[in-house]
């Protein structure tokens, strides 16, 4: 055997969603900050991210993260986040699955019954609340970057759907939501394929129509996630299938789309501060967000999200890349 890289991870899946930790074998990235190292694999290493996202390795839901150190107040380590998609500024479910890993596999000191996770990420601090008993992790708890509505009732033209109003809201990632019915759907994973042809519809007409950028980080100024909304009935979750770039379904309720849609609701006076919101997946697995203050984002109103969720540490694993392998970078069956 012969390889040319030797990457460890540990596997999970927060309700749902994978998350492939990488804890050894890339090393420290350049750059000071997170969203410096984030720049740094977009430009030079990205063939290390499809490598370990995209088949043979992944599928074509794949995620994960980079576990790095960090030199920011507050931070006990830094993520950089990989995806099929590309890498994140933020990503919700990824953070409660890096912080399992790190809680139970006794990487971070363990305190029982809550141990705190400063974590950098390249969208800025965001800290993890782990629930520990007898060193299990029972949930976990993210403080997310301040969540903003930017656009309110923007109108689009969509392929195949005429014109439509969305917003567009910020919760770590820039979101275009509205409701499944307006295209025609209902959020159940027998309309998989349906959901993911509207969203990407969707995505194109906001990305080609729109213009819009995050003030703190002026290149984050695309929208790469659409969130197809249903109501809660009775005193159910609220439902939401959400279709991400280049064309799949959040397992998860998806941790930073809670978050843009609590803040959508907070700005619409549907969602008040310290009140629970039941959010609930395609496939049917809950987040439990709540909105704990107001503050500020450039000249955005914006409110801080907490979203709950659990993860499961589903196995360790090495990847080796031998020289004579002919897809180095991995592919995607749809790209080819
Ligand atoms: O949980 O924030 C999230 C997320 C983003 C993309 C997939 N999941």
């Amino acid at each position: 055997m012969r390889s040319r890289l030797a990457v460890s991870t540990v596997e999970s899946h927060t309700e749902g969603m994978p998350t492939r930790v990488v804890t050894g074998g890339v090393g420290e990235l350049p750059g000071a900050t997170m969203a410096d190292r984030r720049a740094y694999l977009m430009e030079e290493r990205d063939d290390l991210r499809t490598l370990l996202m995209h088949e043979p390795r992944g599928h074509a839901a794949m995620s994960g993260v980079i576990l790095q150190s960090s030199s920011m107040p507050g931070a006990d380590v830094g993520v950089v986040f990989i995806e099929v998609s590309g890498c994140l500024p933020m990503c919700g479910h990824g953070t409660m699955g890096a912080a399992t890993v790190l809680v139970e596999t006794g990487m971070v000191q363990v305190v029982e019954p809550v141990t705190r996770i400063g974590i950098e990420t390249p969208a800025g601090l965001v800290e993890a609340y782990v629930e520990v008993e007898q060193g299990r992790v029972k949930g976990v708890t993210i403080r997310n970057v301040p969540a903003y509505l930017c656009l309110r009732d923007a109108l689009v033209e969509i392929e195949g759907f005429g014109a439509l109003q969305l917003d567009l809201a910020w919760g770590g990632n820039f979101y275009a939501l509205l409701p499944a019915a307006s295209v025609g759907l209902t959020v159940t994973a027998r309309h998989h394929d349906d959901l993911i042809d509207a969203g990407l519809r969707i995505m194109d007409a906001v990305n080609q129509q729109l213009s819009f950028a995050h003030p703190g980080q002026l290149e984050i100024d695309y929208c790469h996630h659409v969130v197809l909304t249903e109501p809660s009935s009775d005193a159910g979750p609220a439902r939401a299938a959400v279709a991400i770039h280049p064309g799949w379904l959040d397992r998860s309720p998806c941790g930073t789309g809670t978050s843009a849609r609590m803040a959508q609701m907070f700005a619409r006076g549907e969602l008040a501060l310290d009140q629970d919101f039941l959010h609930a997946s395609v496939l049917g697995t809950c987040f439990v967000g709540r909105l704990v203050e107001t503050t500020q984002v450039g000249e955005f109103e914006a409110v801080v999200p907490t979203v709950r969720g659990r993860a499961w540490v589903t196995g360790f694993a090495n990847y080796l890349l031998d020289p004579d392998d002919p897809f180095p970078a991995g592919f995607l069956l749809s790209d080819a």
